[in-house]
């Protein structure tokens, strides 16, 4: 192996987002793009050097080549073992988990998660640091600064190394390549918190699940977790092979996109349980019989309340969190049961600190996002294991589930509405105009609501006591309404305006009303006090989630 540098220059566009660094195929195919990324997370964390390394991502294009190119850039800069799951395969959580049980220095993550894949659609790379999540701050600033002063990179020379095939390769340099199975050790995980016996009991009793792997990275984990080791009939898993270009599919767990799942679910085949995971393997969505949807938020809210019928939470919880934009039904929870709660700004980073402390052992988004202590990232496949240990332990449907619990805590209705590929000027004019009245909503009214408070969301770690300010522009109203205001970090282009609507309904008579006839005044309200038409053209979102 010879060690080449390569002289280069800084990219200006490098700055990581919520979640890495994500950008459209062609600019990470740009000559030395992914290189001076990847040199600057070895620059920014000198601890690999001489450590271990955990690389893989969703299969999505690109994945292949980059994880060449990574390999051959962790030997040079003095990486002493990399392991790469096979044909450069991993799903986020498995790499948290990998880089927990081999106490690795950190982990390469390659996806752009939920974004669409292929020649012309998103890359994306994301460095996790030794605790097993996407790194804090300070890391992803310390990276980005790094980006704009890079001169040269080092990249290993003349190697052959077959990652198609597990197995380990020992370089003269002692250095070592280790490909391994990329479920093995994610399954043996799953196995410390939840009782396979029982849940194969209910898989094998005529009971039947469909899970939808969107033709991404966790087509493999649910073939193996599903159909082989609990034994639902063969078929169970949808969508099952990884392709680069996820078969055209738009691989985001949602209504939208996750139809072909909702439709098998309310059809002939009359199914008992649906979900399915993004590109990554790190979101998910639950369907009940009939095709009913389980809103993210309430999602994170009943898995709390329920944790306990499954083994590795039946002690109970330390106390949960939410990202700001997700609903107030897991604070109803956290009250009833008497636990912590927190609201972190939106990122799953900054749950991280939380669940190192021990203050939290539960997590979860309105952007379809669960995770647990197990790990430090999100967690689809997981969310979909308690759901099924919630559903045997209750012996009742995720429907009837989802109507229990709104009838003991109330329902929060609830939905996003995006609004992508804004002109970035628009959209930052629109958010500085609102931040600059907010102090003047109140008593305000708006679609028949009355503002009763407005304020810019900040949020000290209380951890270490690190502040991230500008969070997103929150209005609440007299009808325990509640409206969210913030730009995405994950867009790829132009910027997408993320407008949360969400209304408080107590009453168990007025549960089953269409969450767009319930949130249609709040709608009416954003639209008023952003002037959203007048600035961006447009009247109807891109996207409801
Ligand atoms: C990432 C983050 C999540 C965040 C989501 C959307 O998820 O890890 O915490 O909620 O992006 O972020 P934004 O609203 O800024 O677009 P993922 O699944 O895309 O990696």
């Amino acid at each position: 192996m010879r060690v080449l540098r390569i002289e280069t220059s800084p990219f200006p566009d490098q700055e990581p987002g919520t979640s890495g660094l994500r950008k459209a195929v062609p600019v990470f195919q740009q000559p030395h793009y992914l290189e001076n990324f990847v040199q600057s997370i070895f620059d920014a964390v000198p601890e690999l050097r001489g450590g271990t390394l955990i690389l893989g991502g969703d299969g999505r294009f690109h994945n292949a080549e980059a994880v060449r190119v990574i390999v051959a850039m962790a030997l040079a800069n003095g990486v002493a073992r990399i392991v790469v799951g096979q044909s450069g395969l991993l799903s986020t959580p498995a790499v948290s988990a990998i880089i927990r049980k081999r106490g690795a220095q950190g982990g390469i993550v390659l996806s752009a998660s939920h974004n669409p894949g292929g020649p012309d659609g998103d890359f994306g790379i994301k460095f996790n640091a030794d605790n097993g999540g996407p790194a804090a701050p300070a890391v992803t600033t310390a990276i980005f600064a790094r980006t704009r002063e890079i001169t040269a990179y080092q990249i290993a020379d003349g190697l052959e190394l077959a990652l198609g095939t597990i197995g380990m390769t020992t370089l003269g340099s002692g250095q070592v390549v280790e490909v391994i199975d990329p479920v093995t050790d994610y399954v043996a995980l799953m196995q410390t918190l939840f009782d396979f016996d029982r849940l194969s009991a209910l898989l094998r009793s005529g009971f039947r699940m469909r899970f939808d792997a969107m033709n991404a990275v966790t087509g493999p984990y649910g073939r193996r977790i599903f159909e082989e080791r609990l034994g639902a009939p063969a078929g169970s898993v949808m969508n099952a092979v990884p392709l680069p270009d996820f078969g055209g599919l738009h691989p985001d767990p949602n209504p939208v996109y996750a139809a072909e799942l909702i439709a098998a679910m309310a059809g002939a085949e009359k199914l008992d349980f649906g979900a399915a995971s993004d590109g990554d393997g790190d979101r998910n969505l639950i369907v009940g019989p009939g095709g009913q949807v389980v809103a993210p938020s309430d999602s994170v809210a009943i898995l709390a309340a329920n944790a306990h019928l499954a083994p590795g939470y039946a002690a109970g919880l330390k106390g949960v969190a939410r990202s700001m934009p997700t609903s107030r039904a897991l604070d109803r929870v956290a009250k009833g049961l008497n636990l912590p709660l927190y609201e972190t700004p939106t990122g799953w980073k900054f749950f991280g600190s939380l669940l190192d402390a021990g203050m939290i052992s539960l997590c979860g988004e309105e952007s379809a996002g669960t995770g647990s202590s197990h790990i430090r990232e999100k967690d689809g496949v997981w969310a979909v294991l308690l759901w099924l240990s919630i559903v045997a332990a209750r012996k009742q449907s995720v429907t009837e589930i989802v109507a229990d619990h709104w009838r003991r805590y109330g329902r929060d209705y609830y939905q996003r509405h995006d609004y992508e590929e804004i002109d970035s000027k628009v959209a930052n004019d629109l958010v500085a105009a609102l931040r600059g009245r907010l102090a003047t909503l109140p008593g305000q009214s708006f679609a028949g609501m009355t503002v009763t408070a407005a304020d810019e969301f900040s949020y000290t770690d209380p951890v270490d006591g690190s502040v991230t300010e500008r969070q997103g522009l929150r209005i609440l109203f007299d009808n325990d309404a509640r409206i969210v205001f913030r730009l995405s970090g994950t867009g790829t282009k132009g910027a997408t305006l993320r407008i949360y609507l969400e209304r408080f309904e107590p009453d168990p008579a007025r549960h089953g009303l269409d969450p767009a006839v319930v949130l249609e005044p709040l709608a009416k309200a954003a639209a008023a006090i952003t002037e959203l038409a007048e600035r961006t053209g447009r009247t109807e979102p891109t996207v409801v989630a």
